[in-house]
């Protein structure tokens, strides 16, 4: 059995056990018992058929045996129910929402987040519930297993005994995409968890990570001092002097658009007073990890990803929408902004739009009011958001292009 950090799970463990070892117990005597017949009882051992009016021994061994086998179940069933449907006082309250394809965790104070990260120790009372179809809320190291429900709220709990990433999956087939309906359970000392949730642990530290990964440290300093290359904190806004290849010195702005190029192109400006040995990295960092480390250089330790980002994660937009062009569920959000789209509107008229930022908000709020042409209207409706929030996933769909002209990606089912 896999990994198990929940001690009411040990319970479920125990259920489990048990009940197997009688099954396969059953399925031996049986199985057993049924050869031994067909042997004895065969005709030309037992010509004759006897009647047997009956035997009070039997039959009170037949059925209290049983009764006390599946009693025993029941109980062994019943207490490990019992212990983790039992919410302990003071358990920290954070509300599950599932919808396709993705989970989204708030925590008390407003905190939303894509993974539900969790104290070691710490009791977590979940309180679960779904924007569209019935999901199931799946964790094989908790042992835990509970149905989300559009409309109702269903619950269950938690303590996690030691540090480390868990999967959570969803245990109901919920269309398309089900199997990409994947996070994590974090668990994590409870000092990191407390600055997690005020939000003053390192925002950086995926980003120190990803430059830890990608082997920029190898050649670069985090913290301002040297290396064969500059230092790469708090660039954001520093003017730096560049040469460009035909000799030419010049002096450039650092901006999110000159770091991409730093990193994918870096011949194309070398800093003045360094060697050219930096590696391109062209089609090599994914998207989202070029982003977060840009946005690091930009701005160090203090500030996270942009709030729309931010928001689109935590909202489940990544699930059916991708920034690199690709194609997941719906269209891609690269380039998507001001281009031409064929929409379909509700009485089924094929036109063309342009997507401005009236249109993102209104692709936002109400899906279905003009739908993208070759597309399946699986979009929700997202008018839980405010104002302020569609404007920043709109600002945030804005920064991804266009840049290229080519637009979005198109379906290719
Ligand atoms: C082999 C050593 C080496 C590695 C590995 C390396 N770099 Fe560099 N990097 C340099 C050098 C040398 C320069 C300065 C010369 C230039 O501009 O190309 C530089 C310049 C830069 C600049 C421009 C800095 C400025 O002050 O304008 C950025 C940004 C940068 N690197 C980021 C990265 C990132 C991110 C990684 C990892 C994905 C990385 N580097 C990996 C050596 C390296
Ligand atoms: C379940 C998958 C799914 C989720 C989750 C989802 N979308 Fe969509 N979205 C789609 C599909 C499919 C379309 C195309 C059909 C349509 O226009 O309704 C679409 C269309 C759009 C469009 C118009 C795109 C175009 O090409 O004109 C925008 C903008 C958009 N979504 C933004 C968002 C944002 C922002 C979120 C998160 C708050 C989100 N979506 C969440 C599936 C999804
Ligand atoms: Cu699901």
């Amino acid at each position: 059995m896999t990994e198990q950090l929940f001690s009411a799970a040990s319970e479920v463990d125990r259920a489990f056990l048990f009940i197997l070892a009688f099954a396969v117990g059953a399925l031996v005597l049986v199985t057993v018992l049924m050869l031994y017949f067909t042997w004895r009882y065969h005709h030309t051992r037992n010509p004759e058929a006897v009647e047997i009016p009956g035997s009070l021994g039997l039959e009170l061994l037949w059925t209290i045996l049983p009764t006390v086998i599946v009693m025993s179940m029941f109980w062994f069933g019943w207490t490990s129910f019992k212990a983790m449907r039992t919410v302990p006082e003071g358990a920290m309250e954070v509300a599950v929402e599932a919808r396709m394809w993705s989970w989204a965790f708030t925590y008390p104070g407003g905190k939303r987040s894509a993974v539900l990260v969790a104290p070691v120790g710490g009791d977590v009372k979940l309180s679960m519930t779904s924007r569209d179809v019935i999901h199931s809320f799946y964790v094989p190291a908790l042992r835990l297993k509970m149905d989300t429900v559009p409309g109702l709220t269903t619950t269950a709990w938690f303590n996690a005994s030691a540090p480390g990433e868990f999967d959570i999956l969803c245990a109901e087939y919920c269309g398309l995409k089900h199997a990409n309906m994947i996070t994590t359970l974090r668990v994590v000392p409870a000092e990191e968890f407390r600055q997690w949730l005020a939000g003053t642990d390192a925002v950086g530290s995926r980003a120190r990570e990803l430059f830890e990964t990608y082997g920029c440290t190898g050649c670069h300093d985090l913290a301002g001092g040297a290396g064969a290359g500059p230092p790469l904190d708090a660039l954001g806004g520093r003017v730096a002097d560049v040469l460009l290849p035909d000799g030419r010195k010049e002096r450039v702005t650092v901006d999110a658009d000159y770091l991409r190029r730093a990193l994918l192109e870096p011949e194309a400006e070398i800093v003045e007073g360094y060697d050219p040995m930096m590696p391109s990295y062209q089609d090599q960092i994914p998207e989202e990890d070029l982003e977060a480390m840009v946005q690091w250089m930009l701005t160090g330790d203090t500030a996270g990803p942009p709030p729309g980002r931010e928001l689109a994660e935590a909202e489940g937009c990544m699930s059916c929408h991708s920034t690199d062009g690709s194609y997941i569920a719906g269209p891609s959000f690269r380039g998507l902004a001001d281009s031409m789209r064929s929409v379909r509107d509700a009485s089924g008229a094929l036109r063309e739009v342009r997507a401005d930022d009236a249109y993102l908000r209104q692709s936002i709020l109400d899906p279905g009011a003009l739908v993208v042409e070759g597309e399946t209207p699986i979009m929700p409706g997202y008018d839980s958001l405010d104002a302020a929030q569609v404007d920043q996933l709109v600002e945030y769909i804005r920064s991804l292009g266009p840049q290229d002209g080519a637009g979005a990606g198109a379906p290719q089912q």
